[in-house]
């Protein structure tokens, strides 16, 4: 006998064929398959790979009480880290950049985020790797942490629906402006995303994918966790990460792209004027990958749809994702 069940948001009911009735909650069958898969991960604690229920921090770390720290999000594909030696050398810089010294070299740090993902057994995903000041008091002094942490998390990511892909993204601009060179440099991805995060809050009130942050002067810096590109007359622009934008490893390979695609490229300062009057425009990000834009504050972006430009760089960009990369097996 076969009993099928309908996964929907509502309580699904099957029958058993001898006039008995089950019903059964979908979303805990749901809970369930995520529990039976995430029932054994490991993650990478200080030189150890630890389930995922034993991998915890102290209250006292400076990580939690200050988002004093560090951190780089790294994508794999098809059993190949993306770009891992551009991730590793920023994370070491963003740590140089706040006095911060890690534990352990560069190379050793590549080969515990090979091990971590090998330890869970994943050909394509994401590595959330966090480096904390460490255990101190209830000062601010990092002095009194001795130890910073290491924490690499190997998993699955979620990624904006097909449907955003295809159609594009809206936009909006927040009002929160993007944290100046001269507070802390926006070029550390650093554990205090509060910036952000308040941006993107904006964002989310607004109903729109992602929000567009402006530096002090106004002018475009990025959007709440990726990188902006605009196109017009066929060159591509970006804001140049002194108008406080991180500088993106997948800004980095669009800028590959365009040179071997032959696309001119700048990096002027931006406006939402040029926003506005642009033929194109996408995001770039480990997470997002390459995503078009098609309005900004409610008004269309070129045609108001996905442009061929950024079609052709989407496509090259994936062609790179499936065939490079520090292989992990
Ligand atoms: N700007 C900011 C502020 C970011 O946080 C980028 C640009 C794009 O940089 P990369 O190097 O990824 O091309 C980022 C990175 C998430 C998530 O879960 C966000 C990022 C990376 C990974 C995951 O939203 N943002």
């Amino acid at each position: 006998m076969v009993v099928q069940f309908h996964l929907g948001t509502e309580k699904s009911r099957g029958n058993c064929g001898g006039g008995c009735e089950i019903s059964i909650d979908s979303q805990k069958i749901h809970r369930l398959i995520g529990r039976a898969q995430n029932y054994s991960m490991k993650v990478y604690l200080d030189g150890k790979l630890v389930e995922k229920d034993d991998a915890k921090v102290s209250v006292f770390d400076h990580g939690l009480l200050y988002g004093d720290g560090v951190f780089e999000g790294i994508r794999f594909y098809a059993g190949r880290v993306f770009r891992l030696d551009e991730h590793i050398r920023r994370l070491y810089d963003s740590a140089r950049a706040v006095a911060l010294t890690i534990p352990i070299e560069p190379d050793a740090m590549e080969l515990a985020v090979l091990e971590t993902i090998r330890a869970n057994g994943l050909q394509d995903g994401y590595v959330r790797l966090v480096i904390t000041r460490g255990v101190g008091d209830l000062g601010l002094n990092p002095r009194l942490c001795p130890t910073p942490s290491i924490i690499i998390i190997a998993s699955k990511i979620n990624l904006y629906p097909e449907e955003k892909y295809e159609k594009g993204l809206a936009v909006v601009t927040c009002a929160t402006r993007r944290i100046p060179h001269g507070a802390l440099s926006p070029m550390v991805k650093s554990l205090n995303y509060l910036n952000n995060i308040l941006a993107k809050l904006e964002a989310l009130n607004a109903s729109a994918g992602e929000g567009l942050m402006l530096n002090e002067q106004g002018f475009v810096a990025e959007c709440t966790g990726d990188n902006i590109f605009l196109v017009r007359d066929g060159a591509l622009t970006t804001p140049p990460i002194s108008s406080g934008a991180l500088a993106g490893v997948t800004r980095a390979v669009v800028m590959e792209i365009a040179a071997e695609l032959g696309i001119p490229f700048s990096e002027p300062y931006i406006t939402r004027y040029d926003v506005f009057t642009a033929d194109e425009c996408f995001l770039t990000g480990t997470a997002a990958e390459v995503i078009p834009v098609v309005t900004l504050d409610g008004r269309p972006i070129g045609e108001g749809v996905p442009g061929p430009v950024t079609q052709r760089i989407r496509e090259s960009f994936h062609k790179l994702t499936e065939s490079t990369g520090t292989r992990i097996y």
